[in-house]
């Protein structure tokens, strides 16, 4: 059986937890608390430690998955995160006018810290914000020296997170096939 360790990164609200929940259908740990950072996204709670679940795949693989909390004082978790991470998500959040350039500043964490980990950019709350510009989010996504793919989905679908680990899964097979042949 393999085992893959998924990390799930983006801004306050951009659905992390929501993800995690969703693709876990219910198993799930979390360290949800009161949010009191109304500024940084308008919701009931917000994530300290991070969310984990469990999940075994139809194919026998199975995931082990990580919400990051989203919160900038966190961040010192997120590369602590990241270690040993064989796939990464990284959330946008589609209302925020800001989305752009907070892809931009996550895209600078992964360099970072996970340059070589297969990862896809998933926009979440995209019907909440009909005009947002995915064509100028995959044109930043493709600036990267490597080109991530752009998936819009509804964090709160199960179906649509599960085609999103679909096309991360894609990536490492990828990845592991470059690795293997060069
Ligand atoms: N309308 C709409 N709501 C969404 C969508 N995706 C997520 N949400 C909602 O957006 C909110 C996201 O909240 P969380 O999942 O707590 O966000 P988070 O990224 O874990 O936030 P932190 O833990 O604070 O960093 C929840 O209320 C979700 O129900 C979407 O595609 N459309
Ligand atoms: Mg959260």
């Amino acid at each position: 059986m393999r085992e893959h360790k998924i990390v799930v990164l983006g801004s306050m609200g951009s659905g992390k937890s929501t993800l995690v929940r969703a693709i876990a259908a219910g198993a799930v740990i979390d360290t949800d608390v009161h949010n009191s950072d109304r500024q940084g996204a308008d919701k009931a709670s917000t994530t300290v430690a991070m969310d984990y679940a469990d999940i075994d795949l139809p194919n026998g693989d199975r995931l082990r998955l990580y919400g990051t909390p989203g919160q900038q004082r966190f961040d010192f978790l997120w590369p602590i995160l990241l270690q040993g991470a064989s796939g990464v998500v990284l959330l946008l959040d589609a209302t925020r006018g800001t989305a752009i350039a907070e892809l931009e500043a996550y895209l600078g964490v992964l360099l970072q810290h996970a340059a070589q980990v297969p990862a896809v950019i998933g926009v979440s709350r995209l019907d909440l914000a009909p005009q947002f510009d995915l064509e100028a989010c995959a044109v930043r996504a493709g600036r990267e020296g490597r080109w991530l793919p752009v998936v819009p989905l509804d964090a709160r679908d199960r179906e649509q997170g599960l085609c999103l680990m679909d096309v991360l899964m894609s990536e490492m097979e990828a990845g592991a096939l470059v690795a293997a042949h060069g």
